[in-house]
C-alpha cells in the first residue's frame, strides 16, 4: 500500500487528489501539506503539515517521519500569474520542483508532478498537437514546465527517480476553484451561470483549448502512478484532455440546462495571448498506448454536472 506526501495539498487538484487517494490508501497514508491553512484542510481530513516548498529542509524531515514511498508535488504559480511575477513563477515552480525531486533521489520514492499545455508554444503545432513535438514556449510558466519535464527525465536516467507526469489541459471542477490560470474561464463560467446566469469571459470567442473534468483528471493521476514502468516510454510528460473547446461550447451547452444564460466578452489581453500561444487540441495516443488513459466526461456529460453541482451548492 502506498504512503503518499502531497504538496500544496488544498490546491484545485490537490483537494480531489487527496480525498480520492485516501478512498483508496487509506486516510493515514495520504500526507497532506500546503504553505497555509485553509477552510478545505477540514474537508480533506487525516494528517496535515505545513510546508513551504521552497524549505527542502523541512520537505525531507515530513517524508522521514511518514515514511512515504511517492510525492506528489503540486505546489506551483499558475500561468497568469507567473506572467505577471516571472522571477518568482521561475524561483516557486523551479525551486520547489527541484526540492521534491531531490526528496525522491535521496529517500527513492515515487514521484509525480504535473505538465502542462502551457508547456507548448507559438511554433508547436496547434492541431492534434503531437506528443513529441516542438516546445518554445513564450510564458514563463511554460519555461518552467518545459525545464520541469526535462528535469523530472534527467532524475529518471540518472537517478533512477520513478518520475512520472501529465500536461494537464484546463482542469474544471466544482470543489476548489483554480487561481491564476489562463484556463480559469471555464470553470467561472459555471459558478457565474447558477449565481447570476450570466458571464463576462476575458477569453475571447473561437480560441480553442484543451479541457478536462477533474475526476478523470484525478483517475489519470492514479492510472499513471499505478501504470506498469516497463510499458512506459514518455514519463514526463503524457498529452491528456478530454475536449477541444472555445467559450461559445460552454455557452451553448448551458443554455440547455440555463435557457436564460448569457455570455458576454471583455478580452484580458495577456490571459488572450497565452491561450493564442497554447494547442487548440492535443493528441492522447501515447497515454492511451502506453498506459490505457481515458476519459468519462465529455462537454454535454460535464456540464450537467457541474451544474447539478454547483446547484446544490448555492441555491
Ligand atoms: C493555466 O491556465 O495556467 C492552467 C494550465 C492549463 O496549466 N490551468
Amino acid at each position: 500500500m502506498k504512503r503518499i506526501l502531497i504538496t500544496g495539498a488544498l490546491g484545485q487538484i490537490g483537494s480531489e487528489l487527496v480525498a480520492q487517494l485516501r478512498k483508496e490508501y487509506g486516510t493515514d497514508h495520504v500526507v497532506a501539506t500546503d504553505i497555509r491553512r485553509t477552510e478545505n484542510e477540514v474537508g480533506i481530513g487525516g494528517p496535515f503539515e505545513l510546508l513551504d516548498v521552497l524549505d527542502g529542509k523541512k520537505m525531507v524531515e515530513i517524508a522521514k517521519k511518514y515514511q512515504v514511498d511517492t510525492i506528489i508535488h503540486l505546489a506551483a504559480l499558475l500561468s497568469a500569474t507567473a506572467e505577471k511575477n516571472p522571477l518568482l513563477a521561475w524561483n516557486i515552480n523551479m525551486g520547489g520542483l527541484v526540492n521534491a525531486l531531490e526528496v525522491a533521489r535521496e529517500l527513492q520514492l515515487q514521484f509525480f508532478t504535473p505538465s502542462s499545455i502551457g508547456a507548448f508554444g507559438p511554433s508547436t503545432p496547434k492541431d492534434n498537437t503531437p506528443q513529441d513535438t516542438i516546445q518554445r514556449p513564450n510564458t514563463m510558466y511554460g519555461v518552467n514546465k518545459v525545464a520541469g519535464e526535462l528535469l523530472c527525465d534527467y532524475y529518471f536516467q540518472k537517478f533512477g527517480v520513478d518520475t512520472r507526469g501529465l500536461r494537464f489541459p484546463g482542469l474544471i471542477s466544482y470543489v476548489t476553484p483554480p487561481g491564476g490560470g489562463t484556463t480559469d474561464y471555464a470553470v467561472e463560467i459555471y459558478y457565474e451561470a447558477v449565481k447570476r446566469k450570466k458571464y463576462t469571459s476575458f477569453i475571447d470567442k473561437g480560441t480553442y483549448m484543451d479541457m478536462m473534468y477533474m475526476p478523470d483528471a484525478i483517475r489519470a493521476i492514479i492510472q499513471l502512478m499505478e501504470a506498469d514502468p516497463t510499458k512506459l516510454i514518455h514519463r514526463n510528460a503524457f498529452n491528456v484532455t478530454a475536449m477541444s473547446v472555445a467559450p461559445e461550447h460552454f455557452e451553448a451547452e448551458i443554455q440547455k440546462h440555463i435557457p436564460e444564460f448569457v455570455l458576454e466578452y471583455d478580452v484580458d489581453p495577456a490571459r488572450q495571448r497565452i491561450a493564442e500561444s497554447w494547442p487548440n487540441s492535443i493528441d492522447t495516443t501515447a497515454a492511451k498506448q502506453e498506459w490505457g488513459f481515458h476519459t468519462e466526461y465529455d462537454l454535454s456529460k460535464m456540464t450537467k454536472d457541474m451544474l447539478e453541482k454547483l446547484q446544490a451548492k448555492y441555491m
